[in-house]
């Protein structure tokens, strides 16, 4: 399989999720903006929709959309503990976080990053997002990660949280938040997948 990432974009996730998994993966950097592949590629060709993440699997099939990735990752490995089985009630629960990181955590960070928004219009989205963080450190006050144990939401949403300090936001506002963040980074695979992407030669 390869991934195809940007470093610290939301492709962590699924980069995090390979190596927790000890799945076997090919890591290949995409620059964001020209959309040049480190394999000399035209990423638009891999994905036309032009963002990463994308999964490339070994029959040659593209994956895209961070959510559907990782559960096909999860899937892959039987008896994982990443992700309940398919088809039971918690995995239900799963994707109902996932979604929720994806369109109002991963989604409300989408407009603080464009730089032609004003000011007092991304303030606007800031005070959204910061509603979304509040009711996520109520949840995480009493429990170390998402759903019982570090699974593919928490792998999702310390990516994104991550982002915060980019947007002017400060995460300490939200303790548990914080502590969380420190929690999963502190994780040899966490620690392993920034340090792989972060080694990688610009495109
Ligand atoms: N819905 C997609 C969103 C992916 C996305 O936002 N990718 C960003 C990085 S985090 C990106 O590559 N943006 C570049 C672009 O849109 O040109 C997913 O969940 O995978």
């Amino acid at each position: 399989m390869k991934l195809y990432f940007a470093p610290k974009a939301c492709s962590l996730s699924p980069h995090i999720v390979l190596r927790e998994l000890g799945l076997p993966f090919e890591l290949i950097r995409v620059n964001n903006k020209t959309k040049a592949t480190a394999d000399g590629k035209d990423f638009r060709d891999i994905n036309p929709k032009g963002y990463v993440a994308a999964l490339v699997l070994d029959n040659g099939q593209v994956l895209t959309e961070g959510p559907a990735i990782v559960q096909y990752l999860a899937d892959q490995v039987p008896g994982n503990s990443l992700a309940p089985a398919n088809g039971t009630w918690e995995r239900v629960r799963l994707q109902e976080m996932l979604n929720f990181i994806s369109s109002e955590i991963h989604g409300g960070c989408g407009p603080l990053f464009n730089p032609d928004l004003p000011e007092p219009v991304k303030e606007i989205f800031r005070q959204k997002l910061s509603k979304r963080l509040d009711y996520l450190n109520k949840d995480l006050a009493q429990k170390d990660h998402l759903l019982g144990n570090f699974g593919l939401a928490d792998a999702y949403l310390f990516t994104v949280l991550k982002w915060l300090p980019f947007l002017n936001i400060d995460i300490q506002h939200w303790p548990h938040l914080a502590a969380f963040v420190e929690r999963v980074e502190a994780r040899p695979s966490v620690q392993a997948a920034m340090a792989e992407e972060d080694a990688t030669q610009p495109v």
